[in-house]
């Protein structure tokens, strides 16, 4: 399978994140790179599509604000990563706001998602990666994996968290729509449900977003990915939730990715983008399903079985020992 990778994307070294009440070492670090790269062989750079794909998603304003939000975070006398700790709640009206920190707290929903000098290059090149995939499998490639980091299911139109700064999956599902696919579906499998790829897409019908997660009751996003969640307006419908309760393995796990497959035929689309997360692995040190190394590839191989041509974009994963096997035996099953 054509793997795409930019080495930009290495500029984002968060050192920390904070949650349940204390600072802890960034999961979605610099040695998922090199664990991911190892066993994927071969990569080849994206070329730069420039802005305007990634403005098809995202706000202008939320575009400006990552761009500099670091640079203004120094202005301000600060120093390290730049971490909101202020929120405006929802419904609180709209202001013109102009301190870093009233910005942080009004572009964020959590404080694990930092904003360093190189962040905004590595998440432009991460989104890059996925518009080269989206590319190549629009191209008549059958299937393309974008080694997208950081990653992009957390963020929405103009909102970061969850590590998430430019919504990878949904650039692409846009980018393939923009070049005349009438229906795209986004399958996503990452142990978090992808409140931005939902949020994006909720009141649309011609993205279909379909989600397998643990149940946002007991995990993170808590605010989003509940079964009832279906979409609305024009979108009511298109949006599918399937979460499943901590301590899932494969075998509570197949009856949710068969409906899944099933929900995606229906939809009929001419592109899938799978969001793939190996944080459903049963040694994830965030995570709390259980899924195994041999479960990967033939989760691969039924996604592969809907015959779509599909683009898989990297989201979550944080057991560095094995995330190697764990996306480099999946990639390379579905090359089949
Ligand atoms: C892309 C992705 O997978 N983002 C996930 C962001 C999750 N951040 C929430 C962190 C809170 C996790 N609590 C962990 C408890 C560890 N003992
Ligand atoms: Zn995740």
């Amino acid at each position: 399978m054509r793997c795409i990778w930019d080495d930009r994307q290495r500029a984002h070294v968060p050192t920390g994140e904070f949650f349940n009440g204390a600072v802890y070492p960034a999961a979605e670090h610099e040695g998922r790179v090199t664990a991911i790269l190892g066993p994927i062989g071969s990569t080849r750079a994206p070329a730069d599509f420039g802005l305007d794909p990634i403005l098809r998603v995202h706000s202008v304003d939320y575009v400006d604000f990552l761009k500099s939000a670091h640079d203004q975070w120094l202005q301000a006398g600060r120093e390290g990563d730049a971490f909101p700790y202020t929120f405006p709640v929802v419904r609180r009206r709209p202001l013109q706001l102009s301190r870093i920190d009233a910005l942080l707290g009004r572009y964020s929903f959590d404080t694990s998602t930092p904003i360093g000098p190189g962040t905004w290059e590595a998440s432009y090149w991460a989104a890059q990666t996925a518009l080269a995939a989206t590319e190549a499998v629009l191209g008549g490639e059958r299937s393309a994996f974008a080694f997208c980091r950081p990653p992009g299911h957390h963020c929405g139109r103009d909102y970061l968290g969850g590590y998430s700064y430019l919504s990878n999956a949904a650039i692409a599902a846009e980018h393939a729509i923009a070049a005349g696919e009438a229906r795209v579906a986004i399958l996503d499998v990452d142990y978090h449900h992808g409140n931005g790829s939902q949020d994006i897409f909720y009141e649309r019908s011609d993205v279909l977003y379909v989600s397998i997660h643990a149940d946002p009751v007991m995990d993170y996003p808590y605010y989003w990915g509940h079964a009832d969640e279906t979409g609305s307006g024009l979108g009511e419908g298109a949006n599918l939730n399937l979460p499943l309760p901590r301590g899932t393995g494969w075998s509570g796990y197949q009856p949710a990715l068969a409906a899944a497959l099933e929900r995606i035929a229906s939809h009929d689309p001419g592109l899938l983008v799978v969001s793939y997360g190996a944080d459903t692995y049963e040694e994830d040190p965030i995570s709390h399903f259980k899924l195994k190394t041999s479960d990967y590839a033939p989760m691969a191989q039924r996604i592969a079985s809907l015959g779509l041509p599909t683009v898989i974009v990297m989201e979550g994963g944080y057991a560095v020992d094995a995330l190697g096997d764990n996306v480099g035996g999946s990639s390379a099953d579905s090359r089949a």
